[in-house]
């Protein structure tokens, strides 16, 4: 089989874009191409802002997301999805439900043991200057010294009360879905959604101020405002820069000068707005209010750009493996013309030779694996499920206990845990492995984890398939279990082999229910 087909979404708008020609979106057209999509639902009637939570509760996938873009619809907004900027604005109406207001930031900062750098920055920009500031304490310290106290316990007074209260510096929390159980329920929500692993960071701003200089990110960025009041300035991405692989430096005012500013309003309460990844930005509070803003992002490094690079790196590592003369050593060449020209041509024959391999079975298979690559990528970085999106009783129908039943016969079919696939195949030499998210921290997707290394020592969430499980068995297993449909075990011909241990441990990890 082929490794599993995503699901139409509002990221794979490709059949709905203007711009059909494969480039970066400037066609000619005065530059409205680049113009953000600005909905005015002021007046429009909205979705009960309490269903944000109940959504994220079920992990209703399509329901949470259309609530965070309402009234605006999924397909027009996936027309905008890479290529602009989307606000739609509410008129300062609560729309996000009890998520992440001003006192869940304090409770969150209160509660636990948060730490500098991990869980919470400090930061200030002030005159053209970006600053951290992740101590208790400034005492014994120059102004321009380096912050080094990342991990020094965060004393909420001297955040709250000093820092953010009196000295007027942002908050940011970071990954809060670690110690929030409600932003655990969003993200794992959204990432059923983009079927890549989301992320959160909370941003606190007091009145008057500036928290960080303009920038753009890796990520796409759904900035949801929470409560008071904040001013964003969005500008075109710079011309060699767009779809950034890596988040850009703090730029100064001078360097950004020269983009377009395709955005400048205030968000309000209630408000959303979508930054492709690439788009610069700044924001800042005016002396009226403070401002909340949460911002969600997906899409890292979950480009076609990433599946060739692990597709090429592994084409060339098994190339280096299999042919010695490739490891032989260039004999000087430095003081020697015609020696040089020959290993310059020998190169070139290498290269040549190594591009036509890629055209056959070989490349075939390389693309195969690196986009199951992906896709064990994003089990292993996903938030593990919370129990409220189970679509069964964990106590029941996984864990040891329905394993050990599953074995006897007392029970008799498996069906998946959640909506969708529970886990993915990846297929390599020497074993196959199945890569699932029930074992995973909270906050896997802030740790960039490019490719899959097999020698990772952490192999959590990942099952080894036995060598004497045939592919087929693998592929009707997950395709039955994806669909939803249960798949009977007792009727397989499963002693044969052992498939059965292999299901079983997938009812022990949790990813598949056992059922009577
Ligand atoms: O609020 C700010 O100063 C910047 C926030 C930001 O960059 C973001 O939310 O991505």
């Amino acid at each position: 089989m082929s490794t599993p087909r995503k699901r139409a979404r509002a990221g794979d708008g490709a059949g709905a874009r203007d711009d059909d020609d494969g480039d970066d979106g400037d066609d000619d057209d005065g530059g409205d191409a680049r113009r953000p999509l600005v909905v005015d639902a002021r007046d429009a009637t909205l979705p009960d802002a309490a269903l944000w939570d109940e959504h994220a509760e079920r992990g209703d996938a399509d329901a949470l997301f259309e609530h965070a873009i309402a009234p605006l619809d999924a397909a027009t907004f996936a027309t905008c999805v890479d290529r602009r900027a989307v606000c739609v604005k509410r008129g300062g109406r609560a729309h996000y439900g009890s998520w992440m207001t001003m006192e869940a930031v304090t409770r969150a900062t209160r509660d636990g043991e948060a730490r500098y750098g991990v869980d919470l920055d400090v930061t200030s920009y002030v005159d053209g200057v970006r600053r951290t500031h992740n101590r208790n304490s400034d005492a014994g310290r120059e102004a321009d010294d380096e912050d080094d106290d990342v991990g020094e316990l965060v004393d909420a007074d001297a955040v709250l009360t000093r820092r953010f209260g009196e000295e007027r510096r942002s908050v940011r929390l970071l990954h809060p879905q670690t110690r929030c159980d409600a932003t655990w329920k969003i993200l794992a929500t959204l990432e059923r959604y983009f079927e890549c692993a989301c992320g959160c960071n909370v941003y606190v701003t007091p009145a008057s101020s500036q928290g960080f200089a303009p920038h753009y990110d890796d990520i796409d960025a759904f900035v949801l405002q929470i409560e008071g009041a904040k001013r964003w300035r969005v500008y075109e991405p710079f011309e060699d820069e767009t779809h950034p692989r890596t988040s850009s430096r703090n730029f100064t005012q001078e360097e950004i000068a020269t983009q377009r500013v395709v955005f400048d309003d205030v968000l309000e309460a209630g408000d959303f707005l979508y930054l492709p990844r690439g788009w610069i930005h700044q924001a800042e509070c005016s002396s009226s209010t403070h401002s909340v803003h949460a911002t969600l992002s997906t899409n890292q490094s979950n480009a076609p750009a990433d599946a060739l690079e692990i597709a090429l790196n592994n084409a060339l590592a098994s190339t280096i493996d299999g042919r010695a003369e490739l490891r032989r050593s260039f004999v000087s060449t430095l003081n020697d013309e015609r020696r040089r020209d020959a290993a310059l041509e020998g190169l070139g024959e290498e290269l040549r030779a190594f591009a036509s391999e890629l055209q056959g079975d070989f490349g075939a298979a390389l693309v195969e694996h690196a986009y199951a690559s992906l896709e064990a990528r994003f089990m292993m970085q996903r938030c593990p499920p919370p129990d409220s999106h189970l679509l069964r009783s964990k106590a029941r129908c996984t864990g040891d206990v329905a394993a050990a039943e599953l074995r006897s016969g007392a029970r008799t079919r498996v069906a998946s845990q959640i909506e969708g696939a529970p886990f993915s195949i990846l297929r390599e030499s020497p074993a196959t492995t199945l890569f699932h998210p029930f074992q995973n921290r909270r906050d896997g997707a802030h740790v960039r984890v490019l490719g899959v290394d097999s020698a990772d020592e952490d192999r959590l969430g990942r099952v080894v398939v036995p060598s004497d499980v045939d592919d087929e068995r693998l592929d009707e297993l997950l395709d039955a279990v994806r669909s939803g449909d249960a798949l009977e075990i007792a009727k397989t011909n499963f002693r044969e082999n052992n498939f059965l241990e292999l299901v079983c441990e997938l009812v022990r990890c949790g990813a598949l229910a056992a059922l009577d």
